[in-house]
């Protein structure tokens, strides 16, 4: 698939097969059905301003429409994961990268590589958000001024436990706590684990602690960040990271199920079924 050093193409709308849409559409009613009562409203108000469900795949050109009058966002169509420093460039200009194929239906409960469920399912929704939109944008700036430090480890592991597999706290929940994290609204089996189970650590958000931790890219998350509300998300980012990188090299990493003296443990994981492999 030919495309520039900015890895934008266009979305081959018209390859998509009967078995892509059918996938799709198996997905979307998957998550239809469990998200309600663990996704966030916002995530659901997004859905639902996007109306992307109930049809195939979408057309992103159509989509990008409805998402720039909401915040000013738009989908760019990928090959897949691109690189980190190509990544925020995009995210630092309002641009989503969105895979533009689908798994295939053996994958249907698990992949790698993010695919046009996870990302477009995934992720766009809260970007017709204004606050999270905010976020993500200074999230890209922050992660432009990174990899010129020398930081995109820090910033990789703030975006996996805020963007990818955050959950936020919400009182009309019977646990208290709700999904916003993309990684396990595309998911089925987390959108359960993440909530439900005693295995999993679950501890506030606090900017250093997420920086300091590894994480894994092939099971259930260990630990899960709670934040308040978005607000906090967009408030820790605000300031100059520089000092807080300096503050790290001077801090011992955490693996990813370790819990830490400072922390306010929320739920303390039983580590039940967890693999012992290495973190990242
Ligand atoms: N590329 N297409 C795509 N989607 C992602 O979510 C993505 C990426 N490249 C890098 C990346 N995510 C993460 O490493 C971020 O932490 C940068
Ligand atoms: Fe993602």
């Amino acid at each position: 698939m030919e495309h520039g050093p900015d890895f934008v193409i266009e979305q081959p709308i018209d390859r998509y097969t009967a078995e892509d849409q059918a996938v799709w559409h198996a997905l979307c009613a998957r998550q239809a059905k469990l998200l309600p009562g663990r996704a966030c409203a916002e995530f659901l108000a997004g859905l639902q301003g996007l109306s992307v469900v109930g049809e195939g795949i979408p057309d992103f050109a159509r989509l990008n429409r409805t998402l720039r009058a909401a915040t000013g966002w738009e989908l760019v169509a990928v090959p897949g994961l691109v690189p980190d420093a190509v990544f925020f460039e995009h995210l630092a200009h309002r641009r989503f990268p969105t895979a533009w194929w689908i798994r295939k239906h053996e994958q249907i409960d698990y992949l790698q590589e993010p695919d046009v469920f996870h990302d477009l399912y995934g992720h766009v929704p809260l970007l017709m958000n204004p606050v999270f939109a905010d976020y993500l944008q200074a999230y890209g700036q922050g992660g432009m001024k990174a990899g010129r430090l020398g930081e995109i480890t820090h910033l990789a592991r703030l975006y996996w436990y805020t963007v990818e597999f955050g959950l936020i706290r919400d009182a009309s929940a019977p646990g208290g706590l709700k999904i916003y994290g993309s990684g396990i609204l595309s998911s089925q089996a987390e959108s359960i684990y993440c909530l439900d189970s005693a295995s999993p650590n679950r501890v506030a958000f606090d900017l250093l602690r997420v920086m300091r931790t590894k994480y894994r890219i092939d099971t259930f998350q260990k630990t899960y960040f709670v934040v308040d509300d978005f607000a906090q998300l967009f408030d820790a980012t605000r300031p100059d990271f520089r000092p807080y990188y300096e503050s790290l090299h001077g801090m011992a990493e955490l693996g990813s199920g370790d819990l830490d003296a400072g922390d306010t443990v929320i739920t303390r994981g039983n580590r039940e079924g967890w693999a012992d492999s290495a973190d990242v």
